[in-house]
């Protein structure tokens, strides 16, 4: 059975202060606002009102912790993007969200959700580039795919699977549906599959002679900076 049903909701965090302990594997949802980062998050545990999700633009204001059993995590985080919201308001999300990356050892995938019909806007660009020095494995969901026809979702994901080879090698993107079921059950197996493989390297971080009695590296995560 998958980690992704036994989800559970864990804290819901206003400040750094609130965040549970940096002691598991973790994956971080992010994207624009409305993009579908909770609902991603509701279809992958197969469930309806895990996450809340909404039709109004900034519903996550804060980063909302879930617990995969006792394994691991899954982060939703507010979104960006939506000018609505209030200058002040959008700095202090920009702080937290900037404490959660440069402060989450644990962090071992990012999945960036972009909207199929409109993937690849500036401020994804600004992000993917903002979240490269953490070092994280990068999945990205075309999310709201069933707007398209396959033939466009397909053209879609062989677009932006192109251009992030170009900017940044290899990234993983799936054609992703919530509503649909699209793309779920394959984006549930590779997390897995990396959560899997987080853990045995982890293993051999700590076995190493060299690494005994020694914190293991930060793995090359910046710390400077607030979130594009
Ligand atoms: N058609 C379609 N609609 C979707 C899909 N995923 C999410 N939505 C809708 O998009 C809207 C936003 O979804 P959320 O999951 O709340 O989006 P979010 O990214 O968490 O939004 P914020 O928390 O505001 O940043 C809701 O009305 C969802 O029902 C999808 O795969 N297909
Ligand atoms: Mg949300």
């Amino acid at each position: 059975m998958s980690v992704f049903f036994a989800a559970r909701f864990a804290v819901s965090a206003a400040s750094p202060a609130a965040f549970p302990p940096d002691d598991r594997p973790e994956i971080a949802v992010v994207g624009r606002s409305n993009v579908g980062k909770s609902s991603a998050i509701n279809a992958l545990a197969n469930r309806k009102r895990l996450a809340i999700a909404s039709k109004t633009p900034g519903r996550t204001r804060t980063i909302n912790f879930f617990e995969l059993g006792s394994a691991a995590r899954v982060v939703d985080l507010p979104g960006y993007g939506y000018a609505a919201i209030p200058h002040a308001v959008r700095a202090r999300w920009d702080k937290l969200i900037s404490a959660y990356f440069s402060g989450r050892r644990s962090l071992v995938a990012v999945v960036l959700l972009m909207d199929a019909r409109r993937p690849l806007t500036e401020q994804d660009r600004r992000m993917l580039a903002w979240l490269r020095p953490f070092g994280a494995r990068l999945l990205v969901l075309l999310s709201k795919s069933d707007r398209l026809s396959r033939a466009a979702a397909g053209a879609a994901q062989l677009a932006v699977r192109r251009a992030l080879a170009e900017e940044l090698g290899d990234a993983e993107v799936i054609a992703f549906s919530a509503t649909h079921s699209t793309g779920v059950a394959q984006a549930r197996r590779l997390l897995e599959q990396w959560l899997g493989e987080s853990v045995k390297e982890k293993g051999l971080r700590e076995s190493a002679p060299a690494a005994r009695n020694k914190r293991p590296p930060a793995k090359g995560k910046a710390t400077g900076g607030e979130a594009p």
